[in-house]
């Protein structure tokens, strides 16, 4: 079935399981172009950088319908088998697509939906209309979702589940897509030599002469201090032009109107120019007060006229903040002057804010599009941002790094823990395998109410509360845990007075506490929503509600809080799904074609836990079905069971493999289940079914028709 030099197509087929064979196989494997293996049903992906003859519209049909093993590997076949398994169990699946930054998690799920869209679409009008949409949502929230960073050209700042909706016949009925936490810092600021959002760059470049002189913009992206601060404004490997045409190709796609599109030209526009606004101090009214006014006016009016608001009200919501004072009949509401470091910040806030509403409200309009509302059938596809280390790591970092700590949890729990667990459940001979666990790390950042994120919450409280004295805090509660570090605790100098470091399941990574608490707080000034709220443009205005008077007694939850509960629901989703996994593994720090680096490769297998991955699935059993599901599934296809048989669901199955001669040591019989080892021997049980329905469709009209 395979070639030599190419290496096993499934890692379970090695002739020895160690780690130094597993990654031979891989390199040798990359090098001859194969770039997808299994472990079982598991795959994985190492990144080629470069295109892959293997996508066409050919290589679909040849996947389409076809068992796993009778053909290579590929992310086609596991695609193919989350659609079979979907009909014909009419159960939910998810695919979970993991791995570090710049491995290939977008590129795979693209290819997974590109595959769903193809199969599944009947050629009816309705279908056609729902997979164009859904395809070409990816263009559109990559633009304004994805930016280039150090790791990756394209990368991931937010994360995405897209579920793709089915009827039971499996015909695409909708999507819905959700969204978590949109890195939105980096619209005002980033690591050297990284982008801002892909959609800045392309409006500047494609947007027409006329629209951006409506817009009092240029197209040079250097005169935007927001896109000119990071040094980096053209990518080799990306085409902003083209990539432009796609995003309106797909606005237009979705079904975003005119007045819409004009809205969102217009909210990009006004971010760039409130950038470049700058404050200078003022003559001091009264003693000690120190107040500042806009330097730069044009800028500000640019701002202003992107907005649709008066400039007057735009400068007074930057450079004042309104604060209720007195009790009762005695409140009034009293504006404080910002000195400048303030009025930077509620700027900056401003920026982020429109920003990251513009994002919500882009995912709610394509969802208002295209999800069926349907109770049925779905495919949900994950994609996040992966596992990241960059020299200065800050309070994003710290929720990606802790949702991949989850991702990791949930394969663990999945593949390795409870599947050796059922096996003693059941009675089935079994010895143990040993992996590492992660759950303390989650459980470190999570666990409520002395985990970080909570520790963090509590900071967020206390008046006096800075940085340092969260860090402070942290460093005394996990001063014993083995997997917290800070310079205070182990006078370490590699750590730094202002930083914390984890001991992450993919490597150590030192966070830098410097504005932890303020990107937790998140908050807006009032006179910044008011001041949107004033807006002549009905989708500004939109995405800035006024707060409801109940949200004044409650306090707002924190982002990190947000956060936490939206990555638990997620795993909560997941678990109520078959799941199929796609680990990706990076070749190469340097994004090179044909290079796959063994020490790179190295760490990533053992902290993905694949060499365990493969021990588990080789001493175990590749399926499981209840007694009553494999009965009920194959009686037909023995005589002894079919029509009738009067024995337990158990006494039926062992009726069943004695008819068909399986060999003793590919079955095991627990408690409730049949476990089976290979999957060859269920895809024949499969082939005999198939074979029988036919002759028992004829029985069954027979027997009808004697009835009449
Ligand atoms: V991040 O966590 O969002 O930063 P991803 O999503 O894991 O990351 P991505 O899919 O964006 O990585 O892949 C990075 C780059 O690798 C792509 O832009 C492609 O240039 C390249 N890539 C990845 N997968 C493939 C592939 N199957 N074929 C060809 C690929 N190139
Ligand atoms: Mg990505």
């Amino acid at each position: 079935m395979y070639k030599k030099g190419e290496g096993v197509p499934d890692f379970v087929l090695l002739n020895q399981i160690t780690e130094n064979a597993f990654i031979e196989n891989l390199i040798t494997r990359h090098k001859s172009d194969q770039i997808y293996t299994y472990i079982g049903d598991v795959v994985i992906s190492s990144n080629p950088f470069k295109k892959m003859n293997i996508y066409n519209e050919s290589d679909i049909k040849s996947y389409n319908g076809r068992y796993k093993y009778e053909m290579p590997p590929h992310i086609y076949a596991l695609a193919n088998d989350a659609y079979r398994s979907m009909r014909q169990n009419q159960e939910k699946q998810c695919v979970i697509i993991s791995g570090e930054s710049g491995a290939g998690k977008t590129e795979a799920s693209k290819k997974i939906m590109q595959f769903l869209a193809y199969v599944s679409n009947k050629a009816t009008l309705e279908g056609d209309k729902i997979t164009k949409m859904l395809l070409e949502s990816n263009p559109l929230l990559e633009a304004f979702g994805n930016a280039k960073t150090l790791r990756n050209d394209n990368s991931s700042r937010f994360g995405k589940y897209m579920e793709m909706q089915f009827s039971p016949s499996g015909v695409p009925t909708g999507g819905k897509i959700t969204n978590y936490l949109l890195e939105k810092s980096r619209v005002v600021g980033r690591a050297s030599g990284e982008r801002s959002f892909h959609i800045f760059y392309q409006m500047l470049k494609g947007l027409s002469q006329a629209k951006l002189t409506e817009l009092g913009l240029t197209s040079a992206a250097q005169t935007y201090q927001y896109l000119k601060s990071s040094n980096c404004v053209d990518v080799a490997t990306i085409d902003d032009v083209a990539d432009f045409k796609a995003v309106v190709r797909a606005m237009e796609t979705l079904g975003l109107k005119e007045n819409e599109q004009s809205s969102i030209w217009r909210i990009l526009g006004a971010i760039l120019h409130i950038g470049n606004i700058t404050f200078e101090e003022l003559p001091e009214q009264k003693v000690g007060q120190v107040s500042v006014g806009i330097k730069d006016p044009k800028a500000l009016a640019a701002a202003a006229n992107c907005l649709k608001v008066e400039p007057t009200q735009l400068t007074r919501a930057l450079t004042y903040r309104s604060i209720n004072t007195g009790v009762g009949r005695r409140m009034s509401v009293i504006a404080v002057p910002l000195d400048n470091v303030q009025a930077i910040f509620s700027r900056d806030a401003l920026a982020k804010a429109l920003y990251e509403r513009l994002f919500q409200w882009l995912v709610t309009r394509i969802n208002h599009e295209i999800n069926a509302n349907e109770k049925g059938l779905v495919i949900g596809i994950l994609d996040i941002y992966g596992f990241e280390v960059f020299d200065r790591n800050s309070f994003e970092q710290l929720n990606i790094n802790y949702c991949n700590e989850k991702l990791q949890q949930l394969f663990i729990e999945l593949t390795l823990k409870s599947e050796q667990e059922e096996y003693i459940r059941e009675g089935i001979e079994w010895k143990n395998i040993d992996y590492f666990n992660n759950k303390p790390i989650c459980e470190l950042i999570e666990k409520k109410p002395m985990g970080l994120i909570s520790l963090l919450d509590e900071s967020c409280l206390i008046a006096k509360s800075t940085d340092q004295t969260f860090l402070g805090q942290i460093t005394n509660t996990f001063d014993k845990n083995q997997h917290f570090q800070s310079y205070q605790s182990t006078k370490d100098r590699s750590i730094g007075e202002n930083c914390f470091r984890l001991k992450h399941y993919a490597g150590d990574v030192t966070y830098d506490v410097s504005g932890f608490l303020d990107k937790n707080k998140d908050t807006l000034f009032v006179d910044l929503i008011n001041s949107m709220q004033l807006s002549a443009d009905p989708l500004i205005r939109s995405i800035f509600p006024s707060p409801k008077p109940e949200d004044s007694k409650r306090r707002p939850e924190t982002a990190g809080s947000q956060f936490r509960t939206a990555i638990n629901a997620l795993i909560t989703t997941l678990l109520a799904c078959s799941p199929h996994y796609v680990r990706c593994i990076k070749s190469n720090d340097n994004k090179q074609a044909g290079v796959i680096d063994e020490e790179r490769v190295r760490h990533q297998v053992r902290y993905l836990g694949l060499l365990e991955n493969v021990r588990v699935r080789r001493a175990g059993f590749a399926n499981r079905q209840t007694y009553e599901r494999f009965s009920q599934r194959y009686k037909m296809t023995c005589k002894q069971t079919w029509p009738t048989f009067r024995g337990s669901p158990k006494q039926a199955v062992e009726a069943i493999i004695a008819a068909h001669g399986i060999a003793k040591d590919e079955f095991r019989l627990g408690k409730t289940k049949i476990f089976i080892r290979n999957p060859t021997t269920l895809f024949y049980f499969e082939e005999k079914r198939e074979e029988e329905l036919p002759r028992i469709a004829t029985l069954i009209q027979k027997t009808w028709r004697g009835y009449r």
